[in-house]
């Protein structure tokens, strides 16, 4: 368990906890000069059953609350100090109300210096205690009486201290390895050490970190664990890892940056949050308002954006999103306070709901359902409202790094919810069973609808369907979609449209005779076949109307229009698309010239065959070279059309 002090400047928390540890904590030369705490301290107690009891000792100066901000966030339990001659002062009540906003509510009270004043003034400074404590995040703890220069009442704090730690749960190790650093130093012989409190997660020596921000490789070479060497750091105890890396040295270390598992090494500078202004405000919270944001150990400047509504009431809760000046780590759950601009006072506070919000749309009602579902969610739930709220799918790689999911928990988490899983270059999609059959309706339903909106076509292209029906659907999954629907028949595919099993575009009987005559012509050269003009000359028939005749074909199916006025059969594409697989299968694309090589045409011909399947999909250009992309149309065994 990790103890952090709190409390008014000089109360005694440096004081208690040397006489519970026998630590001095204020290691600083100009700290002992001083005799004030200027920065975070750190002592250790080893308990009788084994576990080793963490301090940190935060300062009550009023200007070095962003210090103890650093120090409160990782703490388990709170030892908050008021003198008995002074009573409550303004940093306790700061302090309180930080604990207040970090969601810390185990502790202990210690009233000091009970050794200075009569048992009167102490009664007094106790019944003021008693009213502060009451609406506060300690409301319920104990107030021991102590001294910590005669030593009265530190023994019962103590003990009192043994047994919460041995009562409080351990934090779960779940999740990616999480260390929010507070502080680096240089160690003789080791090299350059980190420490700070395991948010989550576990390391072991040996295992690669990254400095997160900026985002640097690092080796965990040795690790201590409350101040013991210990082969394993775990979530809940404050660590020291000596670490080494190829572009890592300790210039590069601050206060506030993360080690973390790689996974989730992803800084962000917006931050959508559920956010509580303090009751003691004087006036509400505007829209803009700039302010120093503290989370984990790090502090930033940045403004705060209301999503509902202009300003926000003292003592009220809204959902807002952070707009950081810089990128930090943040992750779902974590919590934050907010310091005025002039950072002289607290102001509000709250938790991380979702540190990668959209780009736009940020204040739409689904989106506000989103986040207000996500306030007091499980992952599970979490996962559960996203799927409902998302008809294109949740990317599931995201939101297991926002919840701090690994790829194992993210799956299970998919398959709990009875969602499909789409793995496809862009992202992990995850879709609910709702979601994907309605999407299925939709694409068959805009099929239809295209259908009848043009009864003389033979289908409608891959792309364009996806548009009409499915929008804001990534490409690879509305495919699996699609392969889903030609699976099981309710879609065909001939060439590059894509159309409805009985869907049939039928020629006039005046063209069918025509027909009859053309084809023949088209199959005599299959390769090079001749246009439209020297059909009609052959044919004896107007140009025109030749164009008109195969234009209609094509929506059959039985010819492709590869370049102006030139069509070419559809057993020769088949044919020219064999070839071209073949070639990619060989050397891993298809240059012009080899394709050239391979049909036995001029170079321009080959060149807009290859345009041609560019055109629909069958291929990609890749610099000078092509590339298969649907490698399945154009096959023989496509359903025939027409
Ligand atoms: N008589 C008496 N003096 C105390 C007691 N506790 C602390 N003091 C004295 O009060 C002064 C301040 O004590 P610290 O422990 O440094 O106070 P602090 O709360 O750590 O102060 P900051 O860290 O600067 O906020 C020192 O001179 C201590 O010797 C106590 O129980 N009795
Ligand atoms: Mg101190």
């Amino acid at each position: 368990m990790i103890v952090g002090t709190a409390g008014h400047i000089d109360h005694g928390k440096t004081s208690l906890v040397k006489a519970l540890t026998g630590v001095d904590a204020d290691r600083l030369p100009e700290e002992k000069a001083r005799g004030i705490t200027l920065d975070l301290g750190y002592a250790y107690s080893p308990l009788s059953n084994g576990d080793v009891l963490g301090f940190v000792d935060v300062p009550g100066h009023e200007k070095l609350v962003h210090n103890m901000l650093a120090g409160a966030t990782g703490i388990d339990f709170v030892l908050l100090v008021v003198a008995a001659d002074d009573g409550p002062m303004p940093q306790t009540r700061e302090h309180l109300q930080i604990l207040d906003l970090l969601d810390l509510h185990a502790g202990a009270v210690a009233l000091t210096k009970t050794d200075v004043v009569g048992a009167e003034r102490t009664a007094g400074a106790e019944t003021e205690l008693a009213a502060l404590l009451a609406t506060s995040a300690l409301a319920g703890a104990p107030v021991f009486r102590v001294s910590s220069v005669t030593g009265e009442g530190v023994e019962a704090l103590r003990g009192y201290i043994e047994a919460q730690s041995a009562r409080l749960s351990a934090r779960s190790r779940r999740g990616h390895f999480r260390l929010a650093i507070d502080r680096c130093f240089s160690l003789a012989g080791a090299g350059t050490v980190v420490t700070g409190t395991v948010f989550s997660g576990q390391t072991a020596v040996g295992d690669t970190l990254v400095l997160s921000p900026p985002g640097i490789a690092v080796r965990v070479r040795s690790i201590h664990a409350q101040n013991r060497p210990a082969q394993r750091g775990i979530a809940g105890q404050r660590c020291a890892l000596n670490v080494v890396g190829e572009s890592f040295d300790k210039s590069r270390v601050q206060r506030g940056q993360w080690l973390l598992e790689a996974p989730v090494h992803a800084p962000s500078q917006r931050l959508d949050v559920q956010l509580r202004v303090l009751a003691s405000e004087r006036a509400p919270l505007a829209h803009w308002t700039t302010v120093h944001v503290h989370l984990g150990a790090s502090e930033a400047m940045g403004r705060v954006a209301l999503l509902e509504g202009q300003e926000l009431e003292a003592g009220k809760v809204a959902l807002a999103q952070l707009a950081l000046d810089r990128a930090i780590g943040a992750l779902h759950d974590d919590r934050f306070v907010l310091r005025d601009q002039s950072a002289t006072r607290t102001i509000a506070g709250g938790s991380v709901l979702d540190p990668f919000p959209p780009s736009r749309g940020r204040r739409t009602p689904p989106r506000l359902a989103l986040l207000r579902a996500w306030e007091s969610a499980t992952p599970a739930a979490g996962l559960r409202a996203a799927l409902e709220n998302s008809p294109f799918g949740v990317d599931a790689s995201r939101f297991a790094l926002s919840w701090n999911l690994t790829d194992q928990d993210m799956q299970a988490l998919v398959r709990d919810a009875g969602a499909r899983l789409v793995t496809i270059p862009e992202a992990r999609l995850a879709l609910s069973s709702v979601a994907w059959s309605t999407l299925r309706q939709r694409i068959l339903a805009s099929l239809a609808a295209e259908h009848e909106r043009a009864p003389d076509m033979i289908g409608v292209g891959r792309e364009h369907l996806r548009r009409l029906a499915t929008p804001g659907l990534l490409r690879g999954a509305f495919d699996e979609i699609i392969e889903e629907l030609r699976e099981q028949g309710s879609i065909h595919q001939s060439g590059p449209w894509l159309h409805a099993p009985h869907h049939r575009v039928q020629l006039t009987p005046g063209e069918d005779k025509q027909w009859a005559k053309v084809h023949p012509l088209l199959e005599l050269a299959p390769f090079q076949p001749p246009r439209v003009r020297d059909l009609a000359r052959t044919l004896a028939m107007e140009e025109d109307a030749m164009r008109q005749l195969l234009k209609h074909v094509a929506r059959t199916g039985a010819v492709f229009p590869v370049a102006h006025d030139h069509y070419f059969s559809r057993r020769a594409v088949i044919a020219l698309a064999d070839i071209a697989r073949a070639v990619e299968r060989e050397q891993g694309r298809v240059s012009a010239a080899e394709f050239r090589d391979r049909i036995g045409t001029g170079r321009k011909l080959a060149i807009h065959i290859l345009e041609f399947f560019d055109r629909v999909g069958f291929t990609r250009r890749v610099r000078d070279n092509h590339a298969l992309r649907q490698p399945a149309l154009f096959t023989q065994d496509e359903p025939p059309a027409g």
